[in-house]
């Protein structure tokens, strides 16, 4: 199997042997066979008298030594899984959060307010009425409601209630999946997953669905929060690939997830003295920042901060040797950036107090003196630039133009101008006449299971010529943004007629001279919310429930516990979600089947898991003609 088909990753990686490092290709040929136990979801350490494990061949113990058999040790794995990933985006929020309560009342002056409309209409969906109030006033009741809905109340989540469609509230509610909070929904999950407790395992896969729809809160609440502080961004035309580091310039990459810490460093990488400190170490280009990953996307959308790569290429920014300072924040990080940074001068810098990685410089980010921090961060990378070895450069000459920062207001705004009144009008329109079949939602990771962005390229040529309106958010956007698919010409190449002019008459109206780009970029994973967005508003629109919507949803490369909770909401909330690469649940009949098949009759969305990536587009497509057929429209 090829490691990849972005040439500049090939490129990079080559860099590796000439100093004898590894790479995640190299470390996964190393752990070659991975365990069948693990990989099939049959093995339990949940308690001290394990670890316990069954043969999915039938051959052994059929049961751990609790007497667990393979249904339940699958599904409470699966629900761990997602219980972590919950945890992940949980901490993400509450830490926005946080910073907009301190922001509201004075004690966090480097994050003002940036998007006063945004953060009234949060307020207005959640319930507050703002008459009288002042910005600050508004920020710090969303951002107390926003820190009740982490405990446990007697009332629903307030963020996974107010932004879904009515009829998926009479749903979770009827089916007992509703969140009451999105920590207690982690705790919950955890407790009936440990030793003894839940052992029915479609009572075990419920649980896990309302930990799921926490994890959608807590998405959406992040995707607020950012938008409130740094802005809701709007399209902007950028780069993407490793030709976006410079030979003359003090690289740094910002790494991780959130915003937090990376507008800040975006914000002051364009002080004049910090550029010309740059220079006067022998940069002439100043200082050069450049993301990875979905703080990558952040920063993208709302500063045009070019993209290197997305995380299972990370180690290739490092392996340019043009790397002056790797800056991190967390999740997604490999703790190999450390070895890989050794071979070169490049500074490896950890943020966070929970996220230190042994061997990197640790420079704490706090909300108070962020913008110090940032100037700190900046100047230990000029500092490391002096240090750089010009014979150990190698930049792959490959980039491509990227338009990124397509936010449900910015794709409403651009309906507009053809519809002012009805905005949504001519998007459904255009569903109803068939030029928009359908929409795919591409999300999650690359993997090194399978060669990176393989899937992704050959899935959305697919689906774009049958007319599928194509939105992407997080590594999968990445992987887009680096082949050229998040461009004008892109939709000219690969667009069906009817997407076609559908995406010009809107590019047309928007100014741009010519289409959209085939890819909607919507931002990092926490923004699949804005995905969520608009398929409720399209669904309110028409008084029917997302379930019956001709949305589908794709992870092609999934890696994360992050991007399992993802998965497991979109089903709930009614998508097709596909998957090309086999989680560990196959040990168990009863949880594939729910997964793939029992679930749909509760929830409409449903599991495709088929690593082919045109078997999978063919699977998606039906999965569309369904819904279309469902809704009486043209199949
Ligand atoms: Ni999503 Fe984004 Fe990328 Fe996967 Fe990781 S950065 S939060 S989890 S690897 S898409
Ligand atoms: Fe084994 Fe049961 Fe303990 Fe799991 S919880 S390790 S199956 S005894």
């Amino acid at each position: 199997m090829d490691k990849s088909i972005d040439s500049a990753t090939l490129k990079a990686v080559e860099s590796a042997a000439a100093c004898g490092v590894q790479t995640v290709w190299d470390r996964y040929e190393a752990q070659k066979p991975q365990c069948g136990f693990g990989e099939t979801g049959l093995c339990c350490r949940h308690c001290l008298q394990g670890p316990c494990r069954i043969s999915p061949f039938g051959d052994g113990a059929r049961v751990g030594v609790c007497g667990a058999n393979a249904d339940v040790m699958v599904a409470r794995g699966l629900s761990r899984a997602i219980a972590a990933g919950t945890a992940s985006h949980g901490g993400h929020a509450k830490h926005l959060a946080h910073t907009l309560l301190r922001s509201s009342i004075g004690q966090a002056p480097d994050y003002p307010i940036k998007d006063v409309n945004k953060l009234k209409s949060v307020a207005a969906r959640i319930g507050v009425d703002i008459d009288g109030m002042t910005a600050n006033d508004i920020a710090r009741v969303v951002a107390l409601r926003a820190l009740e809905d982490f405990s446990e109340k007697d009332e629903p989540s307030t963020w996974a209630a107010t932004t879904v469609t009515k009829g998926r509230v009479e749903t979770f509610l009827k089916y007992g999946v509703v969140p009451r909070g999105i920590d207690s929904a982690v705790s919950e999950s955890m407790h009936r997953t440990t030793y003894g407790v839940d052992a029915d395992a479609v009572n075990i896969l419920l649980g896990a669905v309302k930990c799921a729809l926490a994890d959608y809160a807590a998405c959406h609440m992040a995707t607020d929060i950012a938008d409130i502080l740094f802005g809701t961004p709007s399209p902007v035309a950028t780069m993407a690939n490793l030709g976006v580091l410079r030979a003359d310039a003090v690289n740094i990459a910002l790494h991780g997830h959130n915003p937090l810490l990376s507008d800040m460093i975006a914000q002051v990488a364009g002080d004049p003295e910090l550029n010309e400190k740059a220079r006067a170490a022998g940069a002439a280009g100043g200082v050069n920042v450049v993301g990875v990953c979905c703080t990558g996307n952040e920063v993208m959308m709302r500063h045009k901060i070019p993209l290197a790569t997305s995380s299972v290429s990370q180690e290739t920014v490092i392996l340019t040797g043009a790397l002056d300072a790797m800056v991190v924040d967390y999740q997604c990080i490999m703790p190999a950036l450390a070895n890989v940074a050794e071979c070169f001068h490049t500074r490896l810098i950890t943020t966070m107090p929970i996220a230190r990685i042994t061997g990197a410089t640790h420079i704490e980010f706090h909300e108070d003196g962020a913008r110090d921090s940032a100037r700190k961060i900046i100047e230990t990378a000029i500092v490391a630039f002096t240090k750089r070895d010009p014979a150990k450069v190698n930049i792959p000459d490959i980039l491509t133009t990227a338009f990124a920062g397509f936010s449900t207001e910015a794709i409403v705004g651009a309906l507009s101008l053809l519809d002012a009144a009805d905005p949504l009008k001519p998007l459904i329109d255009n569903i109803v006449a068939g030029n928009i079949y359908g929409v795919c939602l591409f999300a999650g990771c690359n993997t090194v299971k399978v060669t990176q962005d393989a899937n992704y390229v050959a899935m959305i040529k697919e689906l774009a010529a049958k007319n599928v309106l194509i939105l992407a958010t997080g590594c999968a956007s990445g992987a887009f943004a680096r082949h050229g698919f998040m461009t004008p010409e892109a939709t000219g190449k690969y667009a069906g007629p009817g997407l076609k002019a559908v995406l010009t008459a809107v590019g047309q109206a928007a100014g741009l001279g010519g289409p959209l780009p085939l890819v909607l970029h919507m931002g990092s994973c926490v923004d699949n919310s804005r995905a969520a967005d608009v398929a409720v508003a399209v669904a309110n629109r028409l008084g029917v429930d997302l379930n019956m919507l001709p949305v589908v949803a794709s992870a092609p490369e999934p890696v994360t516990e992050k991007a399992v909770a993802i998965g497991t909401w979109a089903v709930a909330a009614g998508l097709p979600t596909h998957l090309g690469v086999v989680p560990p649940v196959i040990g168990s009949s009863v949880v594939t089947g729910v997964l793939t098949s029992a679930v749909k009759d509760l929830f409409g969305g449903y599991f495709i898991v088929e690593p082919d990536p045109l078997a999978a587009a063919a699977k998606l497509l039906a999965a569309i003609s369904e819904r279309r057929t469902g809704l009486g429209l043209s199949a």
